[in-house]
């Protein structure tokens, strides 16, 4: 098991970016960088040992800087939308950045998946990893107080990637990270996610409004376009006359998960093989298809971005829940650590 490291090159403010890599026994490969905690490509074998890349991503710098759709990295200090940019605790009212319309999305402008993370790197017997850590100030993005975060990476020998996620604050406030990879199992982006097959074990689903806002409304799954449970293709009902398919132009909902299964996600791909499963400690998977994605990428250097092109499972709380007096809601005091635990498991039928 090893750790190698390069150079990226260096973001516009002229600070240099590192891409590491780590790499097990059978030759697993996750490469990540210490911008954003961008994960930039998995290389992973399919079914006939063939190694290749099973991410979305860009093969350089300035697309992650400047037009990257959240493309692998970290997203807080709240991933998804805060309604109206605003937020109340007790008797103060916090106003974040609106960066997307009227609201508040993915930690706002300079979110967590545009700082640099100082990075120790992790030896263990059964593991290897990157320990990223940054403080984000009072205020930034209109959060209230200091919040020091560290996200760890941790890859073991059975192809199973560990991000467990830590915050303190020195005052009360809201957390709810997660981590926004767009997966295609068929590897190097041979074609898009619609013949994945996709089981989620959630038995309800917060339907959301024309701005992708929960309305509160929690729906059971049963016998309804989300019903993923026994596992069914992406593209099956994708394009059917759901009114919430046509608000999202696809899957863009969070499901609130059932811990009594086994597992909380399973992706498969016939052709390649290649499974994943993914297990976490999170309430809510969000499943996003990539329905904004554009025709206007050059993905991993060579390929063409469309539509459709990756799935992400993003593990977290509940969206916007300090807005939505019907969702559990998690405010932290001052000294209250936050911790978060998803595990990526990759192996071949
Ligand atoms: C769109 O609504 C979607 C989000 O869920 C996604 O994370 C983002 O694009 C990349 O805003």
């Amino acid at each position: 098991m090893r750790i190698l490291k390069k150079s990226f090159g260096r973001l516009k403010s002229g600070e240099e970016v590192i891409k590491y890599s780590l790499i097990n026994r059978n030759n697993f490969t996750v490469n990540i960088l210490n911008y954003g905690g961008i994960i930039t490509e998995i290389f992973t074998p399919d079914e006939e040992g063939n190694f290749e890349n099973i991410v979305l991503g860009f093969d350089n710098l300035r697309d992650y800087e400047e037009k990257s759709p959240y493309f692998g990295s970290i997203v807080g200090r709240v991933a998804g939308r805060i309604s109206n940019a605003k937020f109340r605790i007790a008797e103060n009212e916090y106003n974040l950045t609106k960066n997307n319309g009227k609201h508040h999305l993915h930690g706002g402008n300079i979110g967590l998946d545009k700082v640099i993370w100082q990075v120790e790197e992790i030896f263990e017997e059964e593991c290897i990893g990157l320990s990223m850590s940054y403080l984000s100030r009072d205020g930034e993005e209109g959060y209230p107080g200091n919040l020091n975060i560290e996200i760890s990476y941790l890859l073991n020998s059975n192809n199973e990637l560990e991000i467990q996620q830590r915050a303190i604050s020195d005052k009360k406030t809201i957390v709810n990270m997660t981590n926004h990879t767009y997966f295609n199992l068929c590897g190097n982006l041979k074609e898009d996610i619609l013949n994945h097959t996709l089981t989620i074990n959630g038995d309800q689903v917060a339907f959301v409004d024309r701005e992708i806002i929960p309305t509160g409304e929690l729906r059971n799954i049963e016998n309804s376009v989300f019903d993923f449970r026994k596992g069914k293709k992406i593209g099956k009902d994708l394009y059917r006359k759901d009114d919430q398919l046509i608000k999202c132009k696809g899957f863009d909902h969070p499901f609130v998960l059932n811990h009594a299964r086994k597992f909380a996600v399973k992706l498969e791909d016939e052709k390649s093989g290649r499974v994943m499963e993914v297990r976490t400690d999170q309430p809510v998977v969000v499943l996003y298809t990539g329905n904004y994605i554009g025709q206007e990428l050059m993905l991993n250097g060579k390929i063409k971005s469309k539509d459709y092109m990756g799935v992400c499972l993003e593990t977290q709380d509940y969206p916007d829940a300090i807005n939505q007096h019907n969702f559990p809601t998690r405010i932290y005091d001052a000294g209250e650590i936050y911790k978060a635990y998803t595990q990526f498991k990759f192996y071949t039928k």
